[in-house]
């Protein structure tokens, strides 16, 4: 089904905003999203009308704010099939998330055994998984990437191995766009008796994602990309392996009981969500879920691919412009990043931005890639349900004209002749 943009831009206030006197063009959505004002809304009606701690006192207010707290868990349980609110886990983004499964999965390993990651990840699916080997004397192994910015499959399964423990790995790159075989990749871990650990950051706020379909054991990412409010995430488990997690941090509400000596783990989630929590955040992620779900996920897909075939097609009549990814938008999320004539991309960041369009130049944090790519960074457009063909079109023709100018050569001011 076409999604009705001209609807859906009255949901976000920010999208009537004009930069430099110009219509905003928001194509920074990798980065984060905007939020919808239900999303804004259900948070104000929270500090407005329930605002109170939870788990904690018997008062309406705490038994209202605990509701919706516990609530907003069923929610985004539902929202990507796992059992239940026992195998979600609320933390502050897909970075913290992955720390969690890091550091407690690093108290497992020994010398010898590996961790499997891919050339494509995030820092944050990288820097935890490098300290947890430190601390275990375990090795790191990558999984290459071919010229067309995909896993090279064949390589992939010829390094998951017994001594493989995790295999830690993006569903869709943030830099490349691509979209890994994530099924394939959690039945290889499997079978070799590792553990998955699969960074959703950029695929759970776009396409259907479905926990118990992938197989995953832990899975993570963030409510900001996904219209949410800042300040949240989510770490789903397998009930099995959440039982199992050492808590990150210790303190209120993730106990049962405490003695001057020790102390007990309360149940799951709330044992690995240790002190008061981010409740406004909780609701306005819960929002924004059931924004999404009202739109449908398999629907912002098809209009991201949409949206990503017209940067593609048109990016790729512009001489001199490097894409990254697949040339193929089907095998794309929704984001294109791409180095222009030379130009560093801060330089065409700035242009498109002097142009009221908002997109990202830099590595992404992700390095590693950079280096790979032999590139110090890229200019990255990134789409989401509320953007139109129009703007897509408007971000390419801009890029057009920057093209263009900077191919002659810069004016020397009159008074320097
Ligand atoms: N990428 C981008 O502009 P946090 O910051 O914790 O919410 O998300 C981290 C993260 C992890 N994995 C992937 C694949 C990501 O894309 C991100 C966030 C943003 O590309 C900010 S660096």
């Amino acid at each position: 089904m076409r999604l009705n943009t001209k609807k859906i831009r009255e949901d976000f206030p920010i999208l009537k905003k004009k930069v430099y006197g110009k219509p905003l063009v928001y194509l920074d959505n990798a980065a984060t999203t905007q939020k919808p004002r239900q999303v804004i809304q259900a948070m104000d009606s929270y500090y407005e009308s329930y605002n109170s701690n939870v788990h904690r006192a018997v008062h309406k207010l705490s038994q209202e704010a605990t509701q919706a707290y516990d609530d907003a868990h069923e929610k985004v349980a539902e929202f990507i099939n796992a059992e239940g609110i026992e195998e979600i886990v609320f933390t502050k983004n897909t970075t913290e998330s992955i720390n969690i499964a890091a550091n407690s999965l690093a108290r497992h390993l020994k010398k010898g055994d590996e961790i499997v990651l891919t050339q494509m990840e995030h820092h944050s699916n990288i820097v935890p998984w490098q300290q947890a080997a430190k601390k275990a004397g375990a090795k790191l192994r990558y999984a290459e990437i071919n010229n067309n910015g995909e896993l090279d499959m064949q390589q992939l399964h010829s390094i998951i191995s017994k001594n493989t423990k995790v295999v830690a790995f993006t569903h869709v790159s943030n830099v490349l766009g691509t979209i890994n075989q994530a099924k394939e990749i959690v039945a290889a871990a499997k079978e070799a008796g590792a553990i998955s650990v699969l960074d959703a950051a950029q695929s759970v706020p776009h396409m259907p994602v479905n926990v118990k379909e992938l197989g995953c054991d832990f899975m993570a990412f963030s409510g900001h990309k996904m219209l949410g409010p800042t300040g949240t995430g989510v770490l789903y488990g397998r009930k099995e392996m959440l039982e199992k997690t050492e808590p990150m941090l210790y303190g209120g509400d993730m106990i049962s009981e405490v003695s001057f000596e020790d102390a007990k783990w309360n149940e799951l989630p709330w044992k690995l969500e240790a002190g008061t929590p981010n409740v406004a955040g909780a609701v306005g992620l819960a929002a924004a879920v059931d924004y999404l779900q009202k739109i449908g996920m398999e629907n912002i897909h098809g209009h991201e691919r949409m949206l990503t075939r017209i940067a593609l097609k048109r990016l790729q009549g512009i001489k001199d412009v490097a894409v990254y990814g697949p040339k193929d938008a089907a095998k794309r999320g929704g984001l294109v990043a791409f180095n222009l004539n030379g130009a560093h991309p801060h330089d065409v960041s700035a242009f498109l931005d002097a142009a009221g369009i908002a997109v990202r130049g830099g590595h992404h944090c992700a390095m590693p890639l950079a280096r790979l790519l032999g590139i110090a960074g890229s200019t990255r457009a990134s789409f989401y349900l509320y953007n139109t063909a129009e703007e897509a079109e408007k971000f390419t023709e801009t890029l057009e004209e920057i093209a263009a100018k900077l191919k002659k050569p810069t004016p020397i001011p009159e008074s320097r002749k």
